[in-house]
Formats: structure tokens, C-alpha cells, sequence
């Protein structure tokens, strides 16, 4: 069901049940609890809603600024109400070459790491390719949850050629902390990104349901000379990240 049909009123509004202000306060808050309206999603516009339920502008205001008041709503001036998240929202720069610990502490979040494997292994097929090396050398992996402030936001899966990275098991916090020890932090990345639904595995990492939007996220890093440091194949959760780049104008060509 989507947000208008479920607002229509024929399904909730009684004249016997008490203010009409409270009567949209629950059809809302039931909204909320059966995720037709999901965390973080913006609520329809005091308008939209007054016009769907036939309510006046006034009970609608009063409505949302009950759940505001609770919690259970966020109202952000000039943006409008947003369903309360207990999801840290990050801003992320898609022009600095940062890393997860780094970014977290910026932000004054703990970041923590589950370990998914870390080790020696003989390199996969596109290991081999992304790293450019040959089928007989050995990669690291370092593959975690990376955690803020407790809550499960992305799985990152690094490969790295040994000769970057010899022992993986000396990364226990920060893996660019580790490179960096080593004169080997990366410099330069390329970095893709593309929307996925997210199975039931990662799903369940992310403690997000099955289905939910993620971002797949690809980060092949260099050192100046040219030498690939890492392959990370990332998810991050979809409702967790906004990455942000700055757009210049592209010079004129002289003439
Ligand atoms: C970032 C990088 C990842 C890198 C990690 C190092 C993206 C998409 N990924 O999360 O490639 O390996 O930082 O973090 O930004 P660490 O130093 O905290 O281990």
C-alpha cells in the first residue's frame, strides 16, 4: 500500500473516535510502525496530506508537531518531516581519499570492525585483474562490518597484494593507518557506485530487511608511482549514506 491510499480517510476516520488531530496521529504512527512510511522517508507535504484526508491544514499541523514533539517525527525547517531514524545519517565527500576510521572520528562516531576473514590467500580471478598481478602471487584480505557508534553500517572487503600489505592480521583498527606505518598509503582512488537491492546475507549484516536500497561501492587506490594499493569492494546501507561532490564548471576552451 502506498502512503496516499493508506492516508485515505475512509479507512480511518471516525466522528465518534475523538480529535481528528489525534485520529491522524495514530494513522500516521501506524504508518510508521508498518514501515509504509520507513525510517528516514520524508512525510507528504502538510498540504498533500490535508488535501488526501480532508482535514484542515491547521489538525495536519497539529498532528505532526504531537509526533515531533514524541520523536517519532523529525522536522527539518524549509525540508519538512522526515520519520525519526535511529540511523546515523553521513554526509560523505566523494572528493577526499579519507578512510572509515577517519571518517567516523570526524563526526565524533566510535567506529568498531567485525571481522569477516582476514588472511593469505590465492588471488581470485578478479583479484588478479583489479590488482594487475599474477595468478601466482598471494593477496591479503581484509574483509569487515564497519560499525558507527554500535550501529552496522557498511561491509567492506579489501584485497591487497602481499607486497603492500605482507600480514593482514597486523590491521586491528585502521587499514590506511597500517599503510600509512609502511609509507604505502594510498594517494589517488577510483571509486564506483551503483544502487542494489541487498540480499539476505548482507541484509542481515546491515540488520536491514532484505530488499532494502544499498550501495555497492568499488575503491581501487594507488600509491603516486602508480601501484595499485587496494581493491575494495564495498555495501554500505542505503539509508545511512548521502555522498556529496562538489560540481565546477568545465573551463571554456580557449580560443
Ligand atoms: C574506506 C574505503 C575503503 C578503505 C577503508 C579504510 C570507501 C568506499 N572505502 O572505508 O576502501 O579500505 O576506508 O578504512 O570509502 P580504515 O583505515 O578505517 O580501515
Amino acid at each position: 500500500m502506498n502512503v496516499p491510499e493508506f492516508l485515505d480517510p475512509a479507512l480511518w476516520l471516525r466522528p465518534d473516535a475523538g480529535p481528528r488531530y489525534v485520529q491522524l496521529r495514530q494513522r500516521l504512527t501506524d504508518g510508521i510502525d508498518q514501515r509504509i512510511l520507513k525510517p528516514g522517508a520524508s512525510l507528504p507535504p502538510e498540504r498533500i496530506i490535508a488535501t488526501i484526508t480532508d482535514l484542515s491544514r491547521v489538525t495536519v499541523r497539529k498532528a505532526i508537531k504531537s509526533l515531533a514533539e514524541d520523536g517519532i517525527v523529525v522536522q527539518k525547517q524549509g525540508f519538512g518531516s522526515f520519520v525519526a531514524t535511529d540511523t546515523p545519517q553521513i554526509e560523505q565527500s566523494l572528493s577526499r581519499l579519507t578512510s572509515f576510521t577517519e571518517d567516523m572520528t570526524r563526526r565524533g562516531m566510535a567506529s568498531t570492525s567485525v571481522w569477516l576473514e582476514r588472511g593469505v590467500f590465492m588471488p581470485s580471478p578478479d583479484e588478479v585483474v583489479a590488482l594487475g598481478m599474477s595468478q601466482d602471487a598471494s593477496v591479503s584480505r581484509v574483509a569487515r562490518l564497519r560499525t558507527a557508534d554500535g550501529k552496522p553500517m557498511a561491509i567492506e572487503r579489501a584485497s591487497l597484494p602481499t607486497t603492500i600489505l605482507p600480514n593482514p592480521l597486523e590491521v586491528t583498527t585502521s587499514l590506511y593507518e597500517v599503510l600509512e606505518a609502511t609509507g604505502l598509503r594510498p594517494v589517488r582512488a577510483l571509486q564506483k557506485i551503483s544502487a542494489i537491492n541487498l540480499g539476505p546475507a548482507d541484509a542481515e549484516l546491515l540488520a536491514v530487511n532484505e530488499g532494502e536500497a544499498g550501495l555497492r561501492i568499488e575503491r581501487t587506490s594507488y600509491l603516486a608511482d602508480g601501484r595499485i594499493v587496494e581493491f575494495t569492494q564495498s555495501i554500505y546501507r542505503g539509508d545511512a549514506y548521502n555522498f556529496v561532490a562538489e560540481l565546477r564548471l568545465a573551463k571554456e576552451p580557449e580560443t
